[in-house]
């Protein structure tokens, strides 16, 4: 007769590395009790460790973190290697025993010394990146956010070229520290029966590596004629705007034009583009206008989840966030969100500044609080997304509905402004959302390559310059240093956050939409949509909110979608009416790079 610990005894056999526990015949009930337990109070720890590092960064708290990331890695690998012991008796064992396979994104070798080294340089990329200066001299220094100010604001080609070179200069010395992390990851994710951590990070979607490899590609297929003519009709403005020589007509673009630091969202140069995109409604004006602070501009993002019938943020939250960037100390500015308990105490942490792109990004985050504060009552294993696109397209979601009429309502925008014509709107948008495509695609892209060796540390830079090309048809503005490492100047790089997710979240967020507009009822354009107020759509994504990662993802999206497939169709028909007019404006131009 096969009873649990026989089960237990025969694959403890099989594999020969059977855990002291599995030995005692614990049941796989009883052993996910206890993970689930342990992984949620030691990432508490860690996530406080990690808190202070990133709000107050120093040696000292860097170290510290390290410690404590140190800590978790190894429990964490250790539990990934028990789970194999078990084969779980119900779907809900076997999936939570998968997660657990997969928990963390660069898993430690179980070797001690190795364990801590790879946390240690983790954790010091992570500091790199936040505290990151350009000097001109030593005593004339800017950060992150006063470059990116130049890359936005400035059109003097020469000055935006300073501002671009000089950030890569913090990235250069990263680059040993990098190759040596992913020599240690691969060796944690072989440890667990991974080929390395590409295979691992592809492994995550419910569905084979393979066949996550070809789905990406798939959507990227389905948007990428509409790219194509964004892409054409940007760089035949820019053209016109810097001349021949800066912009060749029928060259990749040159990345420091695009307004953004890493060019993955081109909505800053409407200004360039000629008047109809400068005309939509400019967020950043009335936000100066109607002075709102850091603060208001949190409560009014708040007060948009609240009226689709989400409960008020706790207090802790306002108590505990940082919302400026303080003058007095080093901080990681980039944006995020923080689920410190796995229960109320939730955060963010970002420099906000009163523009329209910050004011998206509050939604975005909060779109990261909500999800945390709707599944903390789940276990550990449970508590993320149905795939971590999701959770990246939640406040995205929200945020789309960020219309004029939404304006209105809350008295921004005033009462009596006439409306915007359709086409500047979605060309603000898409300048944004579809411009950020293939940005989004390619850095994985170049991760898989880097983690399953096709590109190796020399090649580092070299492959980079030849994805951001090849997806995006965007270049370096010149020859990069022998010793650049522009991947680094990436936040997510030196932080080994996954990118597909955001690719997804981009699909995603307007198939959400389509159905949640349906939902509340909305009658015309997609992009004049907005679900404010709507309980229905609100109860309806929060629904799918409260399963967390309990379901494979098509389950959750069929909760709301009443489809289980992703698919590109909602973002093209959001934008069609933009795509013909853009075919119209790019006739007899050569488009493609
Ligand atoms: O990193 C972020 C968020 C935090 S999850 C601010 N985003 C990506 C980026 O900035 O590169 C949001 C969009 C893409
Ligand atoms: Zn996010």
């Amino acid at each position: 007769m096969f009873t649990r610990s026989t089960v237990t005894a025969l694959v403890c056999f099989l594999v020969l590395a059977c855990s002291e526990k599995a030995s005692k015949n614990q049941s796989s009930a009883e052993f996910l009790k206890s993970a689930n337990q342990s992984l949620k109070q030691e990432e508490h720890s860690a996530s406080i460790a990690a808190w202070v590092q990133a709000n107050f960064i120093t040696r000292d708290t860097t170290k510290i973190s390290s410690d404590y990331d140190a800590k978790f890695a190894k429990l964490a690998t250790r539990l990934a290697v028990e789970s194999k012991n078990y084969q779980g008796q119900s779907k809900d064992e076997k999936r939570m025993l998968d997660l657990l396979l997969k928990n963390t994104n660069v898993p430690s070798p179980k070797e001690d010394s190795k364990n801590k080294q790879l946390a240690q340089f983790k954790s010091e990329l992570s500091s790199m990146y936040g505290g990151g200066e350009f000097c001109r001299t030593p005593e004339n220094c800017q950060s992150l956010e006063d470059l990116e100010k130049v890359i936005a604001k400035s059109r003097n080609p020469d000055e935006l070229l300073e501002a671009w070179e000089g950030w890569r200069t913090v990235s250069s010395p990263m680059k040993e520290k990098y190759s040596k992390t992913v020599a240690l990851g691969n060796q944690g994710a072989q440890q667990l029966g991974y080929k390395n951590m590409a295979d691992l990070w592809r492994s995550k979607y419910d569905m084979s590596p393979e066949d996550f490899e070809k789905e990406l590609d798939r959507l990227w297929g389905e948007v990428k004629p509409f790219y194509e003519q964004l892409h054409c009709f940007v760089r035949n403005q820019l053209n016109k705007k810097y001349g021949d020589t800066v912009v060749p007509k029928d060259q990749p673009i040159p990345a420091h034009l695009l307004g953004n630091m890493w060019a993955q969202s081109w909505s800053n140069i409407t200004d360039v583009l000629g008047s109809d995109a400068s005309s939509a409604v400019d967020i950043t004006r009335l936000l100066e206008q109607a002075k709102y602070t850091p603060l208001k501009m949190v409560q009014t993002a708040e007060n948009f989840f609240v009226s689709l019938g989400m409960p008020k943020l706790p207090s802790t939250f306002y108590e505990r966030s940082l919302f400026e960037k303080p003058q007095d100390r080093e901080v990681v500015c980039h944006a995020s969100a923080w689920h410190m308990d796995l229960k109320e105490d939730v955060r963010i942490k970002m420099c906000i500044e009163p523009n329209e792109e910050a004011f998206r990004t509050i939604h975005h985050e909060l779109g990261h609080i909500y999800y945390y504060l709707a599944y903390q009552n789940l276990p550990y294993l449970y508590q993320a997304s149905a795939n971590d696109g999701f959770h990246e397209a939640l406040g995205d979601t929200v945020e789309l509905s960020i219309t004029g009429k939404y304006l209105k309502e809350i008295d921004l925008l005033a009462k009596d402004k006439t409306q915007t014509a359709a086409n500047d709107t979605l060309l603000q948008m898409a300048l944004g959302k579809v411009a950020f495509l293939p940005f989004g695609l390619m850095i994985d892209k170049w991760r898989w390559q880097v983690f399953d060796g096709r590109t190796a540390t020399e090649n580092y830079n070299k492959d980079w310059w030849q994805l951001r090309e090849k997806y995006q048809g965007v270049a370096a503005p010149r020859d990069r240093p022998a010793n650049a490492f522009d991947p680094g100047a990436k936040y997510h790089i030196p932080a080994y956050t996954p990118y597909s997710r955001y690719f997804l979240a981009h699909i995603l967020q307007f198939q959400l939409h389509r159905s949640l507009c349906e939902t509340a009822g909305h009658k015309g354009p997609l992009h004049e949509c907005s679900i404010f107020n709507s309980k229905e759509a609100g109860s309806k994504l929060w629904e799918m909110m409260k399963m967390g990662a309990s379901q494979p993802w098509p389950v959750a999206l069929k909760t709301v979608t009443g489809s289980d497939k992703m698919d590109a169709t909602a973002i093209r028909d959001y934008f069609a009416p933009l795509e013909k007019w853009l075919k119209n404006e790019n006739q007899g131009l050569k488009c493609g790079w």
